[in-house]
């Protein structure tokens, strides 16, 4: 019905969050202006990878190597730049600890009033852009905690339940906006005839059993015996079906509508795995415990893990209940 129509359009991401929080409390507003801003920053990267092959500057690398000793992508700068530019304007945010960054950019003129930290992975599988794949953005806000006056951002160090938001946006054949504030999961898709981000589903449930496994099977001479014996599992059984992007955000996202688990495990290259705690693994925790699903490094729930470093990288089994116990039943029978 129209009524419903109107009402559909006119459940925008920042009225969505004070509905939430049932308050118009003062961090309820700055909460709804944070994801307000986050909502700028995807639609302004949106529209650059929507452009990426009609002009320079977008697709390729810059022949810079970040702080991950990973080639950087032009994308990866664009995008960790406008996170930046959007968040300085809006004068709650002092801190910004991405990927890109080998320190907390901080924002002084924010400090005194801005009470929170943007954590965020600008553009998550930005291998994906030159061959016009999905990827995506991964965020997280936490409160900062004391003065951090020496600029050692100690107090971001602390488990990913310090998190007070957390979420995604997809940059797919429509640009998804995935977010938590501890109520729930709640997804977005702009509209950008409007510029908008609007409500497409609430309180998004994962399956607590699905097809879906995804992980990159080009590292299994990497894995513990225990990872390949579950991969053995599902090659022999009926009803699973493999899929992988190259981009977990896509990936988890699947995950999350259709069920599954979505592994990056460690190796022997990398054995804490690839993905990194504060900006990426934490975050999707958040997300995917608030859907009803689970996050694990194979021996301890994401969200409790207490990192030593900024980036420091976790393994990662995430996705439905049933499924992501599976694996663990692999792990701890030591196959
Ligand atoms: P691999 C992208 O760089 C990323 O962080 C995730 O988005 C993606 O799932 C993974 O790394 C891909 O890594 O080693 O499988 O190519």
């Amino acid at each position: 019905t129209a009524e419903r129509g109107l009402d559909r359009d006119c459940t925008t991401l920042s009225r969505h969050v004070l509905q939430q929080l049932q308050t118009f409390s003062p961090q309820a507003q700055d909460l709804s202006a944070l994801m307000n801003r986050i909502a700028l920053a995807g639609k302004l990267i949106a529209r650059h990878l929507s452009r990426a092959g009609l002009m320079e500057g977008v697709l390729g690398f810059t022949g810079e190597t970040n702080v991950q000793g990973e080639s950087v992508k032009k994308m990866d700068v664009y995008a960790n730049d406008v996170f930046i530019a959007v968040f300085k304007q809006s004068g709650l945010v002092c801190r910004l600890a991405s990927e890109e960054m080998e320190n907390p950019y901080y924002i002084p003129e924010n400090c005194p009033i801005g009470r929170y930290t943007l954590l965020y992975d600008p553009i998550d599988g930005s291998s994906n852009t030159d061959i016009n794949l999905s990827l995506g953005s991964i965020f997280s806000i936490r409160q900062q905690e004391g003065e951090d006056l020496d600029g050692s951002a100690k107090d971001l160090l602390a488990s990913g339940r310090k998190q007070i938001a957390a979420g995604y946006i997809l940059y797919g054949p429509s640009t998804m906006l995935v977010y938590t504030i501890g109520r729930g999961v709640h997804s977005f898709t702009l509209d950008p005839s409007l510029g908008e981000f609007i409500l497409t589903e609430e309180n998004i449930q994962i399956p607590s059993h699905g097809p879906v496994y995804s992980v990159n099977e080009g590292n299994f001479w990497q894995w513990d015996e225990s990872i390949r014996e579950y991969i053995r599992y599902v090659h022999r059984t009926e009803g699973y079906t493999a899929r992988y992007s190259g981009a977990m955000v896509s990936d988890i996202h699947r995950v999350l509508i259709q069920g599954g688990v979505f592994l990056y495990p460690g190796t022997v290259q990398k054995p804490e795995g690839k993905l990194r705690l504060l900006y990426e693994t934490a975050p999707l925790a958040y997300v995917i415990e608030q859907a009803g699903g689970r996050a694990t490094t194979g021996h301890e729930n994401i969200l409790d893990v207490i990192p030593k470093k900024l980036h420091q990288r976790t393994p990662l089994i995430i996705g439905s209940r049933e499924d992501v116990a599976k694996v663990e039943s692999f792990i701890q029978n030591g196959h």
